[in-house]
């Protein structure tokens, strides 16, 4: 009997998964935890898969709608996936084989705003939540749930969810107790919503634990599982130069009186040049740095570590497996320094435009105007999903985007003329940094934009078509605001791009 589950109501509960995957029906929606790699649960969803696997076996319909907080690991989107048996997915994925079933066309995904994932569950735009399925790390006497190493959306499910599956983790530290700060207040909707009570990074404005009502347990489930996630890549030349030019930029930023010297708090994107600036960051000069983010990857780690890093906000981990364990080990040192949150308030609008956040993430490709594509290649095929970049491009102090000025071994420029798919409008992005160089967007109008993106983030290879582009562009548009050649800009990609991508 597992000594995490300190109540009895609760350890009254404790089944198998499958058991507790079997009183999951066709056509239910499912609220999983989980966030970027982190905290999601670990059995429930493999055992679900083979019930679904039987099902199908036996000529039986049967489809489940899966609700994250982001993206999970192959255990879960992975599984389910295979099956066949997800018919809608969102918000967040970064699995081949979801990514596979949903530009398959077998699953619908919706691709939102992480902040916009609790008004939408509470608003009931999603449909009905049947059975949220969340791991934890212990269950308290009193029937609280002290969260495992993320938070994401498990306050919305619980609350929503008709009825609940508990997966406790005994892989998870125990001193995970304390890192956590959930704000429960976030869910009203408007005409009720007040403003929420946190000025710093720092702050801890909420309770340690989850809430739930008992009465909606199923099942308890013990697990004893590692996160999973891969390893970043290495830091390569093109990531440091990426991380170089960024650093400059902020000590300019420091020296014009724009930034103050120890930086406003930083987001950081997911993927492995977000991952790389922040290494550079340990190299660079500022000291005292916080991190108002989602999700804590290994370089935040190390920042941390070396003091420059003095508390970092997010709502997940998002740590290669070595740091997820050294992270695990030493939770007691990290809970100090380390504040999970739900995602309604690390990705909330009004916070990130109150603490003024530096917003960084990665994209896929950026046209000469600044419109950023995030998600899509050749406009039909999702790639992961817009995450939380929105929420922090949209409303941060200034916005970054860092990219290889080309993509698979050079084939694709990410500069191109215009994105085939828009996540981030021309209005809401100030800086684009590639290995080449920064563009500084901000005060500029299209015509000049364009000039800067193609001098100092194109790749020298693509410099000219580029610069042709818009020469032909601006005798066509004969001075008009954004010139543009429509025939050229729609067979860029198809000219410029490798058949290989599409598959
Ligand atoms: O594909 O793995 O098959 O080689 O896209 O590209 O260069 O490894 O970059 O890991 O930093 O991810 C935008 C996807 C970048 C990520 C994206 C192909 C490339 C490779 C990955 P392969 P890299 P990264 C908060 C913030 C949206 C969500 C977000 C992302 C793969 O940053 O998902 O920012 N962002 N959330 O080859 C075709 C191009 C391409 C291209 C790259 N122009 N055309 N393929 N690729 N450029 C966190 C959360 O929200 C949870």
């Amino acid at each position: 009997m597992s000594e995490r589950i300190a109540s009895d109501k609760f350890r009254q509960k404790i089944m198998s998964a499958s058991d507790a995957a079997g009183l999951i029906k066709n056509g239910m929606n499912l609220g999983f935890s989980g966030f970027t790699g982190s905290g999601y649960p670990k059995e429930f969803p493999v055992a679900l898969a083979e019930k679904i696997k039987e099902a199908h076996g036996r000529g039986e319909e049967f489809q489940i709608g899966v609700w994250t907080g982001a993206s999970t690991a192959p255990e879960l989107d992975g599984e389910l996936a295979e099956t066949g048996g997800v018919s809608y997915r969102m918000p967040y994925q970064s699995d081949p084989a979801m990514r596979s079933a949903i530009n398959k066309g077998t699953a619908y995904y919706q691709d939102i705003h992480l902040s916009h994932v609790g008004p939408q569950v509470s608003q009931g735009f999603l449909g009905k939540l049947d059975v949220a399925v969340i791991e934890v790390s212990s269950i308290t006497a009193d029937g609280e749930l002290v969260p495992s190493s993320s938070v994401g959306m498990n306050r919305t499910y619980l609350e929503h969810a008709e009825k609940v599956i508990l997966e406790v983790n005994e892989w998870q530290s125990v001193d995970l107790f304390g890192m956590h700060d959930i704000y429960s207040e976030i869910g009203a909707l408007p005409p009720n919503r007040v403003p929420i009570p946190l000025t710093s990074p720092s702050d801890r404005i909420g309770s340690k634990t989850l809430s739930v009502d008992p009465e909606k347990i199923i099942a308890v489930i013990v697990t004893d599982a590692g996160d999973r996630n891969s390893p970043f890549k290495p830091l390569d030349d093109d990531s440091k130069a990426i991380a170089g030019h960024f650093l400059d930029f902020l000590g300019n930023e420091v020296k014009q009186g724009r930034l103050p010297k120890n930086l406003l708090p930083l987001q950081s994107g997911v993927g492995n040049i977000a991952n790389a600036v922040l290494a550079g960051l340990l190299e660079g000069p500022f000291e005292q740095i916080t991190s108002y983010t989602e999700v804590i990857q290994d370089g935040m780690v190390d920042l941390l570590d070396s003091g420059k890093l003095t508390v970092a906000s997010a709502t997940a981990f998002s740590l290669s497996p070595d740091y997820a364990k050294k992270v695990n080990d030493e939770a007691k040192k990290y809970r100090d320094l380390i504040i999970l949150r739900p995602q309604d308030v690390s990705n909330h609008p009004e916070l990130i435009r109150r603490m003024g956040v530096i917003a960084c993430n990665g994209l896929i490709e950026a046209d000469l105007y600044g419109n950023v594509n995030s998600t899509h290649v050749m406009g039909s095929r999702m790639q992961n999903g817009i995450g939380g970049s929105g929420d922090f491009t949209r409303n941060g102090y200034f916005a970054a985007f860092v990219t290889p000025s080309t993509a698979k071994g050079g084939a694709i420029s990410c500069i191109v003329p215009m994105v085939n798919h828009v996540d981030h409008t021309e209005h809401d992005t100030d800086v684009i940094i590639t290995e080449q160089g920064l563009a500084d967007l901000r005060g500029l109008a299209p015509r000049q934009r364009a000039k800067v993106i193609i001098e100092n983030c194109a790749h020298p290879d693509y410099k000219e078509p580029l610069k042709e582009y818009v020469a032909r562009a601006e005798k066509l548009a004969n001075g008009h605001h954004t010139p543009h050649d429509l025939a050229t800009a729609l067979s860029w990609h198809t000219k410029y791009i490798n058949e290989g991508t599409m598959r």
